[in-house]
């Protein structure tokens, strides 16, 4: 019998990723950025239990049991055992798979990348595989590839229509920005109306700014954003990263029949970040949106506890601000 238990943090884009050239294989129509959330907060735990006396493979997640027919999870199995050495006694062995989130699934807080990363970096374990797998998480869920290293990451698109070199890179490791942090702020745990696969989809049929923003905006502002990060430049990265959401979900709307994805309360938040900056007279905060209404806000250190006080003033009961760091990847669970 062969166990292994991992944990895998998410990540909160800064360069979004929306739209796909290759359904099949999930291959974006653009390079995307992030930050990988540190694993106190939010996080995936896989365990998988490989033994030649199971008689079926099985998937629970958050403890419900899931169809192992599923493509994406038979894509990532399949994958995995491909870069298997071919004498790994457990290649044929059924496995038992129990995975769960510590945060709302589907409520667009990454709870997909999360998982297939998790997923993937667990059977790397017992199939005893090295090596850059973000391209094997990314088979699971296209954001899933940059949860495999901590820090800052970079999606890169890829050229070939394989997908091989579609694959994530870190562009600064976890102590390069020591004071960053990320406040997670939860403005409903509500599955989303729309899922992310769908509403790209449909993005990128009928949204023509989607398009001009992957072939024009997105290629210099990744170059931009590689930069500000590297320069710790606080307040280039924070317009960038405001820029890019609200062009993603400007995109989103531009989509036919639209994906709403904001609500009143994150159109208020946004509203009060800009507020903030203004009255502080220096760009102190920035906010990023997912396909969903919640808000990340990335900011610095110092600033934290004003920026808390001045959430919960304005919203006494909701939203909930957690707090999350950096410092994750994909790990073993010990
Ligand atoms: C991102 N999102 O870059 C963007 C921003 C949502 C908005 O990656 O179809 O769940 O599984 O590849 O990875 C959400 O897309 O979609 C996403 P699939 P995924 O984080």
């Amino acid at each position: 019998m062969k166990i292994a238990t991992c944990k895998a943090p998410v990540n909160i884009a800064v360069i979004k990723y929306w739209g796909k050239r290759d359904e099949n294989l999930i291959l974006p129509i653009n390079d995307s950025i992030s930050a990988t959330l540190s694993l106190d907060h939010m996080c995936a735990k896989t365990t998988i239990v490989s033994s030649p006396d199971l008689t079926e493979t099985r998937f629970w997640l958050n403890g419900e049991l899931q169809s192992t027919g599923n493509k994406r999870f038979q894509k990532c199995l399949e994958e995995i055992k491909k870069r298997a050495k071919p004498d790994v006694e457990c290649l044929n062995w059924h496995l038992n798979i129990v995975s769960e989130n510590n945060f709302p699934t589907a409520a667009g807080l990454a709870s997909s990348a999360a998982g297939y990363a998790c997923l993937v970096y667990t059977l790397a374990q017992i199939y005893e595989v090295d090596g850059n797998i973000s391209s094997v998480g990314r088979m699971g869920s296209g954001s899933a590839c940059r949860s495999f290293f901590g820090g800052w990451v970079r999606w890169l698109k890829g050229e070939k229509n394989d997908g091989s070199d579609s694959l994530a890179i870190q562009v600064a490791p976890e102590n390069h920005w020591p004071e960053m942090r990320v406040l997670v702020l939860v403005v409903s745990d509500h599955k989303k109306a729309y899922s992310s696969t769908s509403g790209m989809k449909t993005s990128v049929e009928t949204s023509e700014l989607l398009k001009y923003r992957a072939e024009n905006i997105v290629p210099r502002r990744v170059e931009e954003m590689v930069q500000a990060i590297q320069n710790k430049d606080f307040p280039t990265f924070a317009k960038l990263t405001m820029q890019d959401s609200n062009q993603f979900h400007s995109s989103c709307l531009d989509t036919y029949p639209p994906c709403f994805y904001l609500n009143d309360t994150s159109r208020v938040i946004i509203e009060l970040i800009h507020a903030y900056n203004e009255f502080r007279e220096e760009t102190k905060v920035a906010y990023t949106f997912d396909a969903g209404p919640n808000a990340c806000l990335y900011l610095l250190e110092k600033d934290v506890a004003e920026v808390i006080e001045m959430i919960n003033y304005v919203f006494p009961s909701e939203p909930i601000a957690m707090s999350s760091y950096f410092k994750g990847k994909a790990v073993p669970y010990t």
